[in-house]
């Protein structure tokens, strides 16, 4: 086992990691940027670097500072967490060069998941339902049209190098697709650094499901069933939950079969996630692969009791997985909140800024990640996110009303938070029947 981790991230999820290095009697190592020095991952680490000026670019971006940390610290592998990092090739390529070990999946996987129409291409030919469009990328605006003919309007018009929604296009007719087709690409080129693109049938009010699955370098493989993330704002998450309430154990098997398939298809190791698209007839479709431990991986974690940070590490330094899937079992429901430094009523605009008050709430069944203290000041700097507060009741019914109660004693002043949001979804009658889909915000906005 390693003897000591740098921790290549900031915020929660350095927290997150650094509690587990501790239980498992590892050393940790920070870095932090020049905006970061008074945080709690810099108290909590047993030694901490600073990697450069506030600016991502600059510090938790900065591949060749955060390999200098972690030679001159001896560090004998890296955590990436979420975000910055975390599914940069270039950087797993850099951790190996250096002879530090990744703690992520291999390099060549990364490739795989991190080119979009490729991984469409290798797994719909190895008869995995992806959902209908391009056989790979689409090269021509003729080559567009006839592919949206064939399977229908409306179509939507993906980055290959883009993931998470961003860089998505709507196109309703051939007139909308010949209009976006011309930009998307240059779009794509701009944001991504990869021109590709390619072309999906659009699925109307889907809903996303995830797969949790866990694979060490020997090719064994498990998966930790779903969790439920229809709930986004422009592709953001708020709101996730394990299970979901349109997954029954048939089905829930099935998806778990396709995640481990893709796994295999990609040679993927570690802790990764298959993202889905789910129709109203229960047909299924795979949309991407995560290739990182994700925000919303306690929902998984409560109702498993794995410790997903725990298998990680473990996996990383060579052990062959202890779990095989008759040992994983499910118990009970869990619901997040993803508590962001933003305003609801104004868009979910940032609101950076000083903690002056700030009450936590605890009890059975809570869970807080976070790393805000009373007078943290907020950076403007980075994502808004600034906790999540997960809860694990016997079933949904119950999960819901230790949200609510959560959300009551959860105090946080000085700023805008998502917490009032929050309360008055938790309060609406379709997302208390389990009504949700990808539209289920649009919907809550307009009419309440
Ligand atoms: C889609 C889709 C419908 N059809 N792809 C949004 C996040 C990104 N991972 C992909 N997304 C979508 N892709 C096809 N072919 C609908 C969405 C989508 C969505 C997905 C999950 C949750 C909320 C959403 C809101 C709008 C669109």
């Amino acid at each position: 086992m390693f003897k000591k981790i740098l921790i290549a991230n900031r915020g929660e999820i350095a927290l997150r990691i650094i509690r587990a290095c501790k239980e498992m009697g590892i050393g940790t190592i920070a870095v932090f940027s020049d905006a970061d020095a008074r945080s709690l991952h810099v108290k909590y680490a047993d030694e901490a670097v600073n990697i450069g000026p506030p600016l991502s670019r600059k510090s938790y971006l900065n591949i060749d500072n955060i390999i200098q940390a972690a030679k001159s610290s001896g560090a004998e592998a890296i955590h990436p967490g979420y975000g910055f990092l975390s599914e940069n090739q270039s950087f797993a390529l850099a951790c190996a060069d250096n002879n530090i070990v990744f703690i992520g999946p291999p390099h060549e996987a990364l490739l795989v998941a991190g080119n979009k129409a490729s991984a469409r291409k290798v797994l719909s030919s190895l008869g995995i339902a992806v959902i209908p469009g391009s056989d790979g990328i689409v090269s021509s605006p003729q080559e567009a049209a006839s592919i949206a003919g064939r399977v229908g309007y409306p179509v939507i018009i993906k980055a290959s190098g883009g993931g998470g929604g961003r860089g998505m296009r709507l196109a309703h007719n051939p007139e909308e697709l010949a209009a976006f087709f011309s930009v998307a690409s240059g779009e794509a080129r701009a944001a991504f650094g990869n021109p590709d693109i390619y072309i999906e049938k659009y699925i109307t009010a889907p809903r996303h499901i995830e797969i949790q699955i866990l694979g060490d370098q020997y090719g064994n493989y498990v998966h930790l069933g779903e969790r439920e993330c229809s709930i986004q704002k422009r592709y953001q998450k708020l709101i996730e939950e394990s299970p979901s309430s349109c997954v029954d154990r048939s089905l829930r098997e099935k998806m778990g079969a396709t995640a481990i398939a893709v796994a295999q298809a990609i040679g993927y190791s570690n802790a990764g996630t298959v993202e889905f698209l789910l129709d109203g007839k229960g047909n299924y479709y795979f949309m991407e692969v995560n290739a990182r431990l994700q925000v919303e991986h306690p929902v998984t974690e409560l109702v498993t009791g794995i410790d997903l940070v725990w298998q990680q590490i473990r996996i990383s330094s060579g052990e062959a997985l202890s779990l095989t899937q008759k040992d994983i079992t499910r118990k009970g429901w869990a619901i997040e909140c993803r508590i962001n430094a933003a305003d609801p009523d104004d868009n979910f605009m940032p609101s950076p800024g000083v903690i002056s008050d700030l009450t936590l709430p605890g009890g059975p069944g809570v869970r807080v990640d976070t790393h805000i203290f009373l007078n943290y000041e907020v950076s403007p700097f980075y994502d808004s996110l600034i906790g999540k507060l997960i809860v694990l009741g016997e079933d949904r019914k119950m999960a819901i009303h230790r949200m609510q109660r959560a959300l009551s004693e959860f105090r946080i002043g000085g700023i805008k938070v998502t917490i009032p949001f929050h309360e008055k979804i938790l309060q609406n009658k379709d997302f208390i029947s389990g009504n949700i889909d990808t539209y289920f915000l649009d919907r809550f906005e307009t009419t309440g």
